[in-house]
């Protein structure tokens, strides 16, 4: 079994969840590649050296490009802010490296065009991108798509999706790197938005062909952060001066998908209870889907062709061996989380690598998702209809 020595950039929160995923993938699955968790780099030099300490690096860096001249690194795994995504990934690509991406893929729609031309460029000497919408590998997700692809729910009528947090209803919560546009791109929008964006395209097969939307900024400046922090890029004491909020606190649009659905969406960090609040439900002519990511083992299934009599809800409890990505973990109805998601990337990433085939999504995939927020934005700026 060959080697696949990664290298890392960034070490919080998505830092954690990956290096979790590398960490665990070839102990679950069988692969044709094995990963070995080679560099991890980030600009504190403490910080760092404790991060690879505490999440099992065998070295570490302050400068990225380390990863990049190094012969000794196979793969880039991007989790910085998305400011960084462009630079890293098409230098990484063009130095015959394969890169994982956090999604949102850029900041902007020009530099996920920039890092699309680069995949492209080194796919043909055999170099893989892939962009990190992990929900995707949720296995609910995953089989909610199957079904959907199956003809269960006929043709589909409606999506209904909704990412909801409120990790910033205090006003009081620190400026961090998420609520700033030269770091984030966007707020709420980018940041979670993107994922019911990517699940909606996924689990229909559709795309969305138009949007209109709002944003809103409901508190407008903030205490700015004085130390970088963990989750979320939680500050670790804030100063008493403040700053700019320059992203939305949320985004609401509708939207058109190609195979005649219509679509709503809404993305906020400020629905006062709601932790990690993603739902997803897709009615069609013959039933409906419902997934729910707090309840991340289950899907709702409503079977329209059943007799009247036996009609309503189910739940089916996604923990079979036969369900996607699960005969490798636990027996029956033992349940998994978040962080399996992060693992069955990985796992993905590594057998496609292994094998010689693309990825997905693939960062056109994820330009796609690119371009709706992108829209969304537009159309939340003039009013309009936007179509894509
Ligand atoms: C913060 O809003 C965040 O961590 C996102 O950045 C992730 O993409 C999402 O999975 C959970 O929430």
């Amino acid at each position: 079994m060959g080697e696949l020595r990664i290298g890392m950039v960034g070490y919080a929160f998505m830092g954690e969840a990956h290096s979790q995923a590398w960490r665990t993938v070839n102990r679950v699955y069988d692969l044709p590649v094995r990963a070995r968790m080679s560099l991890i780099a980030g600009r504190d030099k403490a910080n760092v050296a404790a991060a690879a300490d505490r999440l099992g690096w065998d070295e570490h860096t302050t400068d990225w490009r380390d990863l990049i001249s190094r012969d000794d690194i196979d793969l880039v795994d991007i989790c910085t802010p998305g400011d960084s995504h462009a630079e890293i990934a098409c230098a990484a690509l063009a130095a015959g490296k394969h890169v994982l991406c956090e999604k949102p893929l850029a900041n902007t729609v020009e530099e996920a065009r920039a890092m699309v031309a680069a995949a492209d460029t080194a796919r043909e000497r055999g170099v893989r991108a892939m962009c990190g919408f992990t929900y995707r590998r949720v296995p609910a997700v995953t089989f909610m798509r199957r079904l959907i692809a199956d003809g269960r729910l006929g043709d589909l009528r409606h999506v209904r999706a909704v990412y909801l947090q409120d990790w910033i209803t205090d006003p009081e919560f620190p400026l961090v790197w998420r609520l700033q546009k030269d770091k984030a791109g966007s707020g709420a929008l980018g940041d979670i938005g993107a994922h019911i964006i990517d699940m909606t395209q996924f689990v229909t097969g559709q795309a969305i062909t138009g949007v209109s939307g709002l944003t809103e900024t409901f508190v407008r400046e903030r205490p700015l952060a004085s130390a970088d922090g963990a989750a979320l890029g939680a500050a670790k004491a804030a100063e008493t001066s403040k700053g700019q909020v320059t992203v939305d606190d949320a985004a609401l649009f509708i939207a058109r998908l190609s195979g005649g659905a219509v679509a709503t969406f809404e993305a906020t960090r400020m629905a006062t209870g709601r932790k990690n609040g993603l739902r997803i439900e897709v009615n069609g002519t013959k039933g409906s889907l419902a997934f729910d990511l707090e309840r991340l083992n289950e899907l709702e299934f409503y079977d329209a062709t059943l007799p009247g009599t036996e009609l309503g809800f189910r739940r089916i409890l996604v923990t079979e061996p036969e369900h996607p990505y699960l005969s490798a973990w636990w027996p029956t109805g033992h349940l998994i989380g978040y962080e399996h998601g992060f693992t069955h990337q990985a796992r993905d990433l590594l057998e496609a690598i292994g094998n010689g085939t693309d990825p997905l999504p693939s960062f056109a995939d994820a330009l796609g998702v690119q371009l709706v927020l992108d829209a969304v934005e537009k159309s939340a700026e003039t009013g309009g209809w936007v179509q894509l």
